[in-house]
């Protein structure tokens, strides 16, 4: 049997974002299971270093309740980071390159000395150097933002762009930190760091163990997005966005007008 064109969908995922135009779902026609939407995934990312961009980390994705109800999946899912799609903290972003962007609040961690495949993270304080409050733009390639499980893992997990606030020690608990997303200076989602898989930490342990299930190895210096604490809010043009998590600090952006 022949399986899915894993490079000619890739090619249409890759597309619709250069281009800021939402496709329809494709893993019902095209057969595209979850294993198969990794390999597309990672046909994506190989398209993006072709174009000169580097991996710079991972994302988890619907490590919330609050997201997996706002987009009706509810697996854990992960996806990658290139150096393009990072935006400097209090930067400034044009929502016209994207469909239907949308932010969130997240945790960010900057790995260090990463166990073996296979070993879980035993010593968290060793295997991540730095925490910090973030921001990550979503956009799902979709049109509606509607999407099943191998539909969005094929699209990166909506990845889009990301910002990273001031980077600190990991201080001790991370497990019940209060979140805040302001746009324009009112709050738009109240949240906790415990609503990412109980613990932030987890979603790290995550990550390792199912992207392992894909050969692929977290590295010393990546990035590490554990997934946001609440629902996404859209991106309108013009607004401030504020990400606010207590001990650790802001991370913000601008969209143009
Ligand atoms: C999928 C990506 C989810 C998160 O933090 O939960 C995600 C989506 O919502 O489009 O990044
Ligand atoms: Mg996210």
């Amino acid at each position: 049997m022949i399986g899915p064109d894993i490079v000619g969908i890739a090619d249409k995922l890759g597309t619709a974002a250069d281009t800021a135009t939402a496709i329809p779902q494709l893993a019902a026609e095209t057969g595209l299971d979850v294993d198969a939407a990794y390999a597309v995934q990672a046909a994506l990312l190989q398209r993006r270093v072709d174009a000169g961009q580097r991996l710079v980390g991972l994302k988890m994705g619907l490590t919330s309740r609050a997201k997996m109800a706002q987009v009706g999946v509810d697996e854990v899912i992960w996806g990658r980071l290139t150096d393009a799609m990072r935006v400097p903290d209090g930067g400034v972003v044009d929502p016209a390159a994207f469909i239907h962007p949308r932010v969130e609040p997240e945790v960010a961690f900057l790995l260090d000395r990463l166990p073996e495949p296979g070993e879980p993270v035993g010593d968290f304080a060793d295997a991540v150097r730095a925490v910090a409050p973030a921001i990550e733009l979503i956009d799902s390639r979709y049109a509606d933002f509607r999407f099943s499980l191998p539909d969005v893992i094929a699209d990166n997990t909506s990845a889009a762009a990301f910002v990273i606030g001031a980077w600190s020690p990991v201080p001790a608990g991370l497990d019940n930190l209060g979140v805040l997303l302001e746009v324009d200076g009112r709050v738009a989602q109240v949240g906790s760091t415990a609503a990412i898989l109980g613990d932030p930490r987890r979603a790290l342990d995550e990550g390792i163990r199912l992207a392992g299930r894909h050969g692929v190895r977290l590295e010393s210096g990546w990035v590490f997005l554990a997934g946001a604490a609440t629902a996404a809010v859209p991106l309108r043009p013009g607004a401030h966005v504020r990400a606010v998590v207590e001990k650790l600090g802001t991370a913000s952006l601008r969209a143009s007008s």
